[in-house]
């Protein structure tokens, strides 16, 4: 009852929501980079990839489709430069189309990392994307639905390379 009161003060109740709804720290607010992979847009899973990102409650800013080249993909990926999937992996990422977002927020570049899931799909937890949605195929590389940069430097990196409007 006494909370009830409170909350249905005016000046209260602005106080409060706007500490909910203002970041504790806005110094935080990043962009990162998400591709929903040629498996995820092939099954039909940009949908739900953008549904579970919105829900958590992270704006969309950019979503771009488009049929990635070699070049593009070897540039996004030069961090791989030597690793045996990298060849698979382009090849992979290069066989459909995929669909580029970026999404922004209070350590989005974190909190998106968290809503993908571990790497490996088997591994990935349940109420994850990768754990909902992916699974182990027997291919020579991991087909996990979705990729998200993993710091502030490749969220820039990499958002140049598919929206270099931005
Ligand atoms: P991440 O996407 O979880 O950040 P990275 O290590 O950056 O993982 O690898 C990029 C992508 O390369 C992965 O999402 C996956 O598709 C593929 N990959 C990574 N490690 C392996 C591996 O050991 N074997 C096959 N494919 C891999
Ligand atoms: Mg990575």
């Amino acid at each position: 009852m006494a909370a009830a009161g409170l909350l249905s003060s005016p000046i209260y109740a602005g106080r409060w929501v706007r500490r909910r709804l203002s970041p504790v720290n806005s110094a935080n607010i990043e962009k990162t980079l998400i591709l929903v992979k040629p498996d995820g847009v092939a099954r039909g899973l940009t949908g739900e990839v953008i549904g579970r990102i919105e829900r958590k409650g992270y704006a969309i800013v950019a979503v771009r489709m488009l049929h990635a080249d070699r070049e593009i993909l070897l540039k996004h990926y030069a961090e791989h430069e030597g690793k045996p999937f990298l060849e698979p992996l382009i090849e992979f990422m290069s066989s459909g189309p995929i669909v580029a977002i970026v999404a922004q927020g209070n350590r989005v570049i974190e909190g998106f990392r968290k809503l993908a899931g571990v790497t490996d799909p088997t591994l990935a937890e349940p109420g994850t994307i990768r754990g909902d949605l992916a699974r182990d195929q027997g291919t020579k590389v991991i087909q996990n639905i979705v990729h998200g940069s993993d710091s502030v430097e490749s969220a820039t990196r990499e958002i140049g390379i598919f929206f270099p409007e931005l």
